[in-house]
C-alpha cells in the first residue's frame, strides 16, 4: 500500500527544473524524509535506453504516435520497477517530469488528441497521479534564452517557437484543472525568488500530510 509521497516537477525548456530539484532534496532532508530522487523519459535502465531513442537525433523524424507510446513505455516500467516499490516502502518520490509533461509536448505540443493520452495513462496508471505537481511556468522567449546557454539542443529543443507555446498553454490548461494537484511557480523571476516560492508551497503540503 501506498505509503510515500510522489511529487513532480514540471515546465518548458529552460524552467530550471533540474535547478529546482536541488531545493526539493534539501527539504525533504530538512524534513527527514526518506526520497528517491528519479526522471522521465528514464529512472530505470530500459528507461534510461529508450530516453537516449527519445531525444538523441538519431531517429529525427520519429511518428508522433511512436514517440508517444515510448513515452509510455517508458513510464510503464518506471512505474512497475521504481516509483510504486518506493512509495509502497514510504519513500517519497521526487520526480523531474511526469504525464503531465505528455498531455503538454505530446498532446499540446504535437496535437495528438487527449482522449489517446488518457486511454493510455487509463492502462498505464489505473488512477496513480502525482500528489503534488510544482509546474515552473515562464515565457517561452525567457525559457529558450535560459535552454541556450547550455549545451547543444536535443530532439525536442530543436523544436520551434510554436511548439513551446502550445506546451506551455497546454501545462496552463491542466493547471486550471486541478489546481489542488498543481501549483504554478512563477519562474521568471531571480531564482532565490523562485525557490522561495517552492519552499513555500512544499512546506504547506508537508503539513498538511501525515
Ligand atoms: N518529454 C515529453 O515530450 N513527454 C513526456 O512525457 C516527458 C518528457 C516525460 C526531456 O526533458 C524532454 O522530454 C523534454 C520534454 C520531453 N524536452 N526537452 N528538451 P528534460 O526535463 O530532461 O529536459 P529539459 O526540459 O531540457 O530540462 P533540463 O535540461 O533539466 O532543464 P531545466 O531543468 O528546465 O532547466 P535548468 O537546467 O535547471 O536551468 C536552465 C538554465 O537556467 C541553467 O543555466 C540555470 O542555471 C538557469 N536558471 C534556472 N533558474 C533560473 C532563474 N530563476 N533565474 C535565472 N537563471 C535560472
Amino acid at each position: 500500500m501506498k505509503q510515500g509521497s510522489f511529487i513532480t516537477l514540471e515546465g518548458i525548456e529552460g524552467a530550471g527544473k533540474t535547478t529546482c530539484m536541488a531545493q526539493l532534496r534539501l527539504l525533504m532532508q530538512q524534513a527527514g524524509k526518506n526520497y528517491v530522487e528519479t526522471r522521465e523519459p528514464g529512472g530505470t535502465e530500459l528507461g534510461e535506453d529508450l530516453r537516449q531513442l527519445l531525444l538523441g537525433h538519431k531517429h529525427i523524424g520519429m511518428a508522433d504516435d511512436t514517440e508517444l507510446l515510448l513515452m509510455f513505455a517508458s513510464r510503464a516500467e518506471h512505474l512497475q520497477q521504481k516509483i510504486l516499490p518506493a512509495l509502497n516502502q514510504g519513500q517519497w518520490v521526487l520526480c523531474d517530469r511526469f504525464t503531465d509533461a505528455t498531455y503538454a509536448y505530446q498532446g499540446g505540443g504535437r496535437g495528438i488528441a487527449c482522449s489517446r493520452i488518457q486511454a493510455l495513462e487509463d492502462w498505464v496508471q489505473k488512477g496513480f497521479k502525482p500528489d503534488l505537481t510544482l509546474l515552473l511556468d515562464l515565457p517561452v522567449e525567457q525559457g529558450l534564452e535560459r535552454a541556450g546557454k547550455r549545451s547543444a539542443p536535443d530532439r525536442f529543443e530543436s523544436e520551434a517557437m510554436e511548439f513551446f507555446r502550445k506546451v506551455r498553454q497546454s501545462y496552463l490548461d491542466l493547471a486550471g484543472k486541478e489546481p489542488g494537484r498543481v501549483k504554478i511557480i512563477d519562474a521568471s523571476l531571480d531564482l532565490e525568488e523562485v525557490l522561495a516560492q517552492i519552499t513555500s508551497v512544499v512546506n504547506n503540503f508537508l503539513q498538511n500530510k501525515p
